[in-house]
């Protein structure tokens, strides 16, 4: 690379994970950010397609792209390097004031190496095959061999200090190792190779993690030991490439998993066994301490569901980060949701103009319209992202998303409490309305609304939100005479500096703070009487 490097003192610095107090936060030139982002579709890695995707990530308002780099593409030939289309993806992000997030397509791309370069994947003599328990070769590639993972390693080392030298502004801000790991339709390897370490000992750090004294895999997990041995040797595979990358450009590093039922146990014959499922994040964590977080893939059309797949990636060692989501319009308004779950970002999969639609997992057909329930939330949160990304970091913070049923919800705020309600008309007397005489205002018929909540400091709370209701009142009624506002200011974000619009008081919060489709930050103080 003949790059000139820009002295280190003029170097943005290099994004980092930051942890405090069971928090994490994404550092990005220095300070906290959100990541209100958008995943290009499949194929979509090549200088060609870029043109068809710009427009879309200005008309959805992002601020980051998410976007594959495949190892076919970077090491056509074993040995030779061209990294042309991450030169072109990097000069046009920056033209587009974009930033990027990587997908390593390489050994496993949803557990297939389908964007591993042809002298890997037709090869299977030297890059062996995983076999199942059948003894039957798949299609997956086995996470147990040296020579896969030496140059799938070497491949990802080089790309990484590719970037290094490349990539001074930091315009990549993290990349994922691998897409969708683990293995469909069998549990595990059942090469000789892989058997042989099955029948022998558990990694005592595992073990441990576990409380458990090691023996081996059956012994020590029992009905689980196929599932936790190929999550085992996956993560540690994946480690290996990443810890090599990290050690040439220490970028933030995670991966992304393929979901298992949230709620009720699931065959791992029916998902990507051996993939980061929620069930084996502790083999990941002990096994991939390289990787800061494994992030869930929301493609179920079930409201309840989608909170509890929030639910089971939100631990303290393991953030939320959407980086994917369906682009139908069900899922814009779990945004709110995961905000107030501290998430690091949100990423509808799939909006470029590619040529692609994955229905029945997204919408049906990509255009401005598909876009627009998302771009209308992006709008005024990316007027906040900064400050939000802050207070998620340093403070408290809430988020709900309208359920299915349309139902209220509560937040409590300290002595106040906060009601989240849907489908209701602004000026707020229920009698005026009798169950649906009325009807409900035009766009809400469908579950998108949304309120998110971060606290400024004493009774002071920021407030945005879409199609909904938020209602303040005091938490136990006999602590004060009754609630009052003190003041709800209107107004917005300039660099970093709160500017006063106006004070919303009369019908704007009688009734209760009105949020339709038009993007609204308010500064709201809580008071008693
Ligand atoms: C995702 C995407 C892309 C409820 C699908 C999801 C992306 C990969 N895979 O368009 O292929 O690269 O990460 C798999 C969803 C399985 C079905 C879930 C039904």
């Amino acid at each position: 690379c003949h790059q000139k490097q820009t002295p280190a003192s003029h170097e943005a610095p290099i994004p980092t994970i930051a942890q405090k107090n069971g928090h994490t936060a994404l550092m990005v030139d220095g300070a906290p950010f959100l990541m209100l982002g958008v995943q290009a579709n499949n194929a979509a890695n090549y200088p060609s397609q870029l043109p068809k995707i710009w427009p879309a990530v200005e008309q959805l308002g992002a601020n980051t792209l998410e976007i594959p780099v495949a190892w076919e593409q970077i090491e056509p030939v074993e040995g030779r390097f061209d990294f042309s289309w991450v030169d072109t993806l990097l000069g046009e992000a920056r033209a587009h004031n974009t930033r990027l997030v990587l997908l390593w397509f390489a050994t496993w791309k949803n557990t297939a190496p389908a964007y591993a370069p042809e002298w890997v994947k037709l090869d299977g003599k030297r890059f062996p095959h995983l076999v199942d328990a059948k003894g039957q070769v798949t299609y997956a590639l086995s996470p147990h061999s040296r020579t896969t993972l030496e140059a799938d390693k070497k491949a990802f080392v080089a790309l990484m200090a590719h970037l290094k030298e490349a990539d001074p502004q930091r315009t990549v801000l993290m990349v994922q190792v691998e897409n969708e790991p683990g293995t469909y339709k069998s549990v595990r390897d059942y090469s000789p190779a892989a058997q042989k370490l099955f029948d022998g000992p558990v990694p005592a750090a595992l073990a441990a993690k576990f409380g458990k004294q090691p023996g081996t895999w059956k012994e020590t997990f029992g009905a689980d030991a196929d599932e936790y041995f190929h999550a085992w040797s996956v993560a540690s595979y994946i480690e290996e490439v990443a810890k090599a990358g990290k050690a040439v450009y220490p970028l933030p590093m995670y991966v992304n998993a393929a979901l298992r039922d949230p709620t009720k146990p699931q065959d791992p014959l029916t998902y990507a066994s051996g993939g980061p499922t929620w069930n084996v994040l502790d083999i990941y964590r002990v096994a991939a301490p390289s990787i800061f977080t494994a992030a869930p893939d929301i493609y179920s059309h079930d409201g309840a569901t989608v909170v509890a797949h929030m639910d089971k990636y939100t631990r303290p060692d393991n953030p939320l980060m959407i980086v994917e989501i369906g682009s139908s319009e069900d899922f814009a308004r779990y945004v709110y949701a995961a905000m107030g779950k501290r998430t690091l970002g949100f990423a509808p999969f799939g909006f470029d103009f590619t040529g692609y639609s994955n229905w029945p997992l997204g919408a049906k057909v990509v255009d401005a319209q598909s876009i627009a329930p998302f771009a209308v939330n992006y709008k005024a949160l990316r007027g906040i992202d900064r400050e939000w990304a802050r207070l998620a970091y340093e403070s408290d913070v809430w988020g709900v998303s309208e359920p299915d049923d349309h139902k209220s919800q509560e937040i409590a705020l300290g002595r106040f409490k906060l009601t989240v309600s849907y489908q209701e008309w602004q000026f707020g007397l229920k009698a005026w309305d009798p169950k649906g005489a009325n009807g409900i205002p035009a766009g809400t018929e469908k579950a998108s609304g949304g309120v998110a909540v971060a606290k400024l400091g004493p009774d002071e709370y920021l407030v945005t939100g879409i199609h909904a209701r938020a209602t303040f009142d005091l938490a136990d009624p006999k602590s004060a005479n009754g609630f009052q506002f003190a003041r709800v200011e209107e107004g917005h974000y300039k660099d970093g500096k709160w500017v006063f619009e106006r004070v919303w008081n009369g019908d704007q919060a009688d009734w209760g703070l009105n949020f339709t489709d038009r993007p609204v930050i308010l500064h709201v103080k809580l008071a008693t009487y």
